[in-house]
């Protein structure tokens, strides 16, 4: 029995040797000191001993169940330090290495020149109002005095939702709203995107972006109205920059005009830009309208205003040297990470 005690020991301490893993030492250790191990196995035959040899077996046993165990947790130190090393040797991080670049996107053309354009404004002393897209045939139309039977309210030019509302044409409804809802002093710009019922080419889209401005005080006269653009202009295309008003016609402004700006790239000599004419058509406005004021909630007699209105797109156009509309919204990152 003694000889197969240390027979028992000799195999334990061989497979132990050879273990490459903790799952393998385990095994191991189930396989000599389990419930069902050897060394186990081996105990249940003691009663075939006699009283004398019992004890001196038994400690015998025990003194081999600690001698294994002391070698499990030996070889277990190894293996998990020989883990860490192989870990270290492998997880090594060169940082002469060139970085991983993360590709990060860029503004949109036309969010950089909106942006540029609120900002100026916002100097001015504007601020900046927000209203639906979806609108109400009354403030996208009637209260901007284009009655029913009017050519803006063709069809072929505006998408309808139903008989009273519609995606709005222009961003003055907005304005309309603020009226409403203010007492002048109103200094306001009112960004956005407008629909109209137009085919795809080069210079036009069923969705834009309009950039319209309202001021109402009282004694305001077209004079703010060139003073106001005219500095506008020369922050946004250089303080050499001129402009001039032609006369106009829109129904919610009386008088109206169109604003021209000095060409900026050939200053008004005439290039292919502003093709010979040394000018540029950017803005439209003029004095509102009394009876606009008035559906407002503003009573003409007191107060007066002017309004303008700009396209982000044509803005956007002439100052990267755009010539095709579609490019801002075909979402071509070749186009697209040039800003
Ligand atoms: C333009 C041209 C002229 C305009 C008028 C108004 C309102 F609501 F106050 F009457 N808002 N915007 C206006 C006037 C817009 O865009 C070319």
């Amino acid at each position: 029995m003694k000889e197969q005690l240390s027979k028992v020991r000799e195999l334990a301490y061989e497979a132990l040797e050879a273990v490459r893993s903790s799952q393998e030492l385990d095994l191991v250790r189930v396989k000599y000191l389990g419930k069902k191990g050897e060394l186990t196995a081996l105990l249940k035959q003691m009663g075939k001993l006699t009283a004398e040899e019992r004890p001196i077996v038994g400690q015998l046993a025990n003194e081999i169940r600690s001698q294994i165990e002391q070698m499990i947790s030996q070889r277990l130190k190894a293996l998990r330090a020989a883990d860490l090393e192989e870990r270290l040797s492998k997880e090594k991080i060169d940082v002469t290495l060139p970085g991983v670049r993360h590709k990060i996107g860029s503004k949109h053309p036309l969010t950089i020149v909106l942006e540029e354009v609120e900002e100026i404004f916002l100097g001015l002393g504007f601020s900046i109002a927000e209203g639906p897209e979806v609108e109400l045939d009354y403030y996208n139309f009637e209260a901007l005095n284009i009655p029913k039977n009017h050519p803006a309210r063709d069809t072929q030019d505006t998408f309808y939702i139903s008989e009273t509302t519609l995606l709005r044409t222009q961003t003055s409804p907005v304005q309309i709203r603020v009226m409403e809802t203010q007492t002048p002093p109103i200094r306001i710009i009112a960004p956005g995107r407008v629909y109209r019922s137009d085919a795809v080419d080069a210079t036009h889209s069923p969705l834009f972006h309009q950039i319209e401005g309202l001021v109402i005080d009282k004694g305001i006269t077209m004079g703010h109205l060139k003073g106001c653009l005219e500095a506008f202009a020369k922050r946004l295309y250089g303080d050499e920059t001129k402009i001039r008003l032609r006369p106009h016609h829109f129904p919610f402004t009386e008088p109206s005009c169109e604003i021209d700006v000095s060409c900026f790239r050939c200053k008004g000599a005439g290039c292919g830009m502003c093709k010979g004419e040394g000018w540029i058509e950017i803005l439209g406005g003029g004095m509102v309208h009394p009876k606009v004021l008035k559906t407002g909630g503003i009573d003409p007699e007191i107060y007066s205003g002017f309004a303008f209105g700009v396209g982000l797109e044509r803005l956007t156009m002439f100052r990267f040297n755009i010539d095709d509309l579609r490019l801002f919204f075909e979402n071509d990152i070749r186009f697209l990470s040039q800003f």
